[in-house]
Parts: structure tokens; sequence; C-alpha cells
């Protein structure tokens, strides 16, 4: 106790002002750096108990603000299996941080080990990661005082996406069993997913070149490092790394990355967009993609989650089908309520696969995945992955072909596995993803606009006294408080035609969040305004 005392003294957790508390949401901690150093530092007790309690399997912390601006900072933590905190555990994460005073810190956390019968005594193990913004070092040190003050093993992995942390985090717990994750080391990420590239591609082309914006975050090293693994001799992969300054924290997210480019629907600014180039945004942290060009006639043409979406699981659906897989394996998507109406029906009607709608939040879409043998999940801001089950991959693996065709198929399917990251949505492994579909397809980024056409939407955010009181059900497609506001939307969607439109609290700003989806650009504009002004 004393050591945790001592330790919290040196990073003192700062007093909200009015009785504001500290909240562990969709993204852990996330706020003004200046204000987290006592969160950090009381989440890596929270890490160590964990790890503690899961038999001292290693727990991952990654310190990040993803596309907020650099001044924000965040902290969250990574389960053994590289998924996201168990539910359950926000709220102790939320109690621990809050605790009134360092002697108040040291109760709660004996409290928490004796109602949830840890055992303080055996070995626990914490591995950490942190973007590159500057704040981070100090953040780091709060953390590893935390470690220190626990007596827990804990392993820095300095400057990483992401992405990279969760892999670590399964690779380290997974290491010399039989469902080794891979080797664990940064290295060790990016060998699998070169390896994996060159298998899933073979002989096929990646035709033209591919301009990646960083949004002068953590991914811009870690691609061009990336790069280097990929054998020349085997695969010509002609990327332009943009946006990928480092140096000057004040550029981070600065009108570049995936967030601009969905929120802002236009390329960045700078470098000034080549007409026609195949063109790709990653976040701040790497986890988020999304695909765009410029097109000579049309303008800005962006293909979003939703449709990085809808071309994995129409490519794994076809390649499940010629596997002679089909009736072994369940394929489904699972989607936000922020997924454009016209990619749910091409799911349904022309790919014949099942969509399943969860609340926002890269948790609750990874869950509701694991479900499937395939489950593919992006949110439409460029967040997701494809899980398969270990069914899945031994059938991969397993299964005896009959001809050249299935064996191709069967080969693709188990590369496909190693190729796209299985713990969280991953910028970089979801790009070479993506490259190896159209590769594979031989289709341009028009080829794979054609598939369908979005319906014309607006999303705003709306300011408003309490979020608090909206609730809402139905995967936060409906408002179920305050009482009646349901109606008065559900009465101005009816003016429209084809029209769809919800609100929902934001979980990471004190906003409301408004979108609406209709036939015509204008119709949608409107839409949004009028169930704006019912929120307000
Ligand atoms: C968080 C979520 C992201 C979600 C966003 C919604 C994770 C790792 N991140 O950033 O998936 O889209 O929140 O923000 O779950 P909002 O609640 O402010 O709309
Ligand atoms: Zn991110």
């Amino acid at each position: 106790d004393d050591k945790i005392i001592a330790g919290s003294a040196k990073h003192p957790i700062v007093v909200l002002e009015k009785g504001g508390l500290y909240k562990y949401g969709t993204a852990g901690f996330r706020m003004k750096a200046d204000l987290l150093e006592g969160v950090t530092y009381r989440v890596g007790l929270l890490a160590s108990l964990r790890s503690r309690k899961l038999n001292s399997q290693a727990i991952g912390v990654m310190i990040t603000a993803s596309h907020n601006p650099a001044i924000d900072n965040g902290v969250k933590i990574v389960d053994p299996q590289g998924d996201m905190l168990e539910q359950e555990w926000e709220r102790h994460a939320t109690s621990l941080v809050n605790a009134a005073s360092d002697e108040e810190l040291a109760k709660i956390y004996n409290t928490l080990a004796v109602d949830l019968k840890i055992d303080l005594a055996v070995p626990a193990k914490v591995v950490y990661g942190r973007d590159t913004r500057p704040s981070g070092h100090k953040l780091v040190t709060a953390l590893a005082a935390a470690l220190d003050a626990t007596e827990t093993e804990a392993v820095d992995f300095k400057i990483l996406t992401t992405p990279q942390l969760h892999y670590l985090v399964r690779a380290t717990n997974s290491e010399g069993t039989p469902l080794s994750y891979g080797e664990v080391s940064e290295a060790g990420y990016y060998k699998k997913l070169a390896e994996a590239f060159v298998r899933c591609l073979r002989n096929r082309k990646i035709e033209g070149s591919l301009v990646v914006d960083c949004a002068n975050g953590v991914g811009g090293p870690k691609l061009t490092e990336f790069l280097k693994y990929i054998p020349k001799d085997d695969v010509s992969f002609d990327v332009k790394v943009v946006n990928d300054d480092i140096l000057r924290p004040e550029v981070l997210n600065l009108d570049s990355g995936a967030d601009f480019v969905k929120t802002k629907q236009r390329a960045p600014p700078s470098p000034k967009p080549v007409p026609g180039v195949r063109s790709c945004s990653f976040d701040g942290d790497a986890d988020r993609l999304i695909y765009y060009w410029v097109d000579p006639d049309a303008g800005f043409v962006m293909l979003d989650g939703d449709r990085i979406s809808s071309l994995a699981a129409s490519f794994i659906g076809d390649l499940v089908e010629s596997a002679g897989l089909r009736d072994d394996l369940r394929i489904g998507v699972v989607q936000t309520a922020y997924a454009n109406g016209a990619s749910t029906n091409y799911i349904r009607q022309h790919l014949k696969l099942p969509v399943i709608c969860t609340p926002t939040g890269v948790k609750h879409l990874h869950h509701v995945a694991q479900g499937f043998d395939i489950g593919v999940y992006f949110e439409a801001n460029g967040h997701g992955t494809v899980l398969f089950s270990p069914d899945a991959v031994t059938a991969f693996k397993k299964s005896e072909p009959q001809s050249p065709a299935q064996k191709d198929a069967l080969d693709t399917l188990a590369a496909l596995a190693d190729l796209i990251n299985q713990t969280v949505g991953d910028a970089l492994s979801d790009m070479l993803m993506v490259e190896v579909i159209l590769a594979h397809k031989g289709w341009t980024l028009r080829d794979w606009s054609m598939t369908y056409s979005d319906l014309p939407n607006r999303l705003v955010r709306v300011e408003v006294e309490n979020k608090d009181v909206f609730r809402t059900t139905d995967a936060e497609r409906r408002l179920s408080h305050p009482e009646g506001c349901q109606a008065e939307i559900d009465a101005e969607v009816k003016k429209f035609k084809d029209a769809r439109s919800f609100a929902r609290a934001s979980g990471t700003e004190n906003a409301m969040r408004v979108y609406a989806e209709a036939a015509t650009r204008s119709e949608a504009n409107e839409l949004a305004e009028r169930v704006a002004g019912v929120v307000r």
C-alpha cells in the first residue's frame, strides 16, 4: 500500500471542475493530456489487477488519442486476446480512477482485489506502447511507476500503432502454443503481414500506384518500415507515403487523415491530390482506413468503411463458395446505424449475407462478429476487420481440394486469415487486404465504387444542454428517452421518401449526433436539420 500511495503522490490525479468524474468510455480515458498523468498511473494499477485475475496473462495498455488534436491523449486497456477491455471492468476502471485521495486509491485497489477474488501474490505482466504525441512520454512514466509499485513485469514497446500493440498482446499470450499469433516483436508483425501479403497475391499484379496519407501520425514511419519487408522480386507495390511528419506535433491529424476525409468528404489539401490516383488515409493511430480518388469528371469519390466491408464480404463470400465451404461456414456482416442503407441492401440482397446492426463502438461490433465463422465488421468511419473462427481456419487448411480453382480459393482464404488483423481494426492490414482484393478482381477504385450507389446522407453535431437525457434502444436507431422525442423524429422522417434518421448522444464528445439519409442530397440535409431541431 505504501508503494501505491507514494507512487500516486508523484503522479497525482487532477480533480475535475464541478465534481466531474472521469469515465472509461469507448476510447478508454481520452481528454487533454495534462489531465491524464494520474489517470494513467491508476490505469496501470488496474491493468496489473486484470493480469493477476486472468492467470498472469499479459494485459496491454495503449496511450493514444487517435484522430484527436495533438494536445489530447488517451489511455486504454487491451485484454489478453488483443480485444478491448471486458465491459464489466470499465466500471472498475472508472471507480479506481475517481478515487478522491492517494489513500482512498489504495483502499479501492485492495477492495477490488478482494471483491474480484484476485491473488495479489501471483505474477502480473503488462505490455504497453504509445503513439507519437509528445505527452506520451510523461504518461508512460506514470504507467511504469504503477507497474513498479505493484511488482508487475512491464514491457515497453515504445512507439506503436494501436493495432500493433493489440497484435503484441495476443502474440505474447499465445507464444509457444499451437495457436501462436506471431513473433513477439514489432518486426514479427511486419514479417507476418508481408509474408501473408505475398501469399494472398501470388502472381497477381497490383495495378498503378497508391498514395497513403498517414495524418502525420505513427502510421507514417510504421508503414515505411513495413514496406522494407516486402520482397521486391515477388511483389511490386508502388506506395507513396505522404503526411508522415511526426517531428512537428502540431500537424498531427491536421487537415489530413481518415477522420478528416470522412467527415469533410474531401481529400486532404496537401499534398495536392493528383486526379485519378488511388489514395487512402489512415487516422492518427492507424486503426482507421478510408479510400478515395479525385475523379477528373465526378470530383472527389470516397470509399469508406461500408465500402470496405462490402468489398471484403463479396470477395470472401465468393472464395468460400469456390472453396466448397458455403454450407459449412456462416458468413455475416456487422454494421452500426451509421452504415449507409445502400450498403446494407447490397449485402443482404446482392451478396445474400446476413447483416446485424450494433451500437457504435468497436467492442460491440467485434463481439457480434465473433458469433460467425467469418464475421466482417466495419464502422462507416473506416474502423473494422474480418474475424475468422478457429473452425474456419481449420477448414481452409484441412479441406482436400478437388480442383486447382478450389485449391487456389483455400490457399487465398488461409492467407487472408493471416493478413487480416484478428484483434482489432488495423489500417495497414486492411489496406493490404483491399489491395489484394482489387488485384484479384482486376478492379480500379471506380469499378469498386460502381457496386452500388450510396444514399445521400448528412451527419450533424448538435450542442445540447445535457446529452445524458437522451437514451437509445434498438442498436441506437431509436430514442427511448426523453419521452415523445422519437415520435417527433418519426413524424419528420415520414415527410421524406426513402428516408431514415436517428439521434444519439456521442460517447466521445459532449454533444448529440444526428444522422439522416434520404433520396436526394437536399432532402437528407433538410431532414438532418429538422431532426436536429427536435433534439436541440
Ligand atoms: C470511439 C470508437 C469508435 C466510434 C467512435 C464514435 C473504439 C475503439 N472507438 O472512437 O469506434 O466510432 O467512438 O464516437 O471503439 P462518438 O460516440 O463520439 O460518435
Ligand atoms: Zn484511431
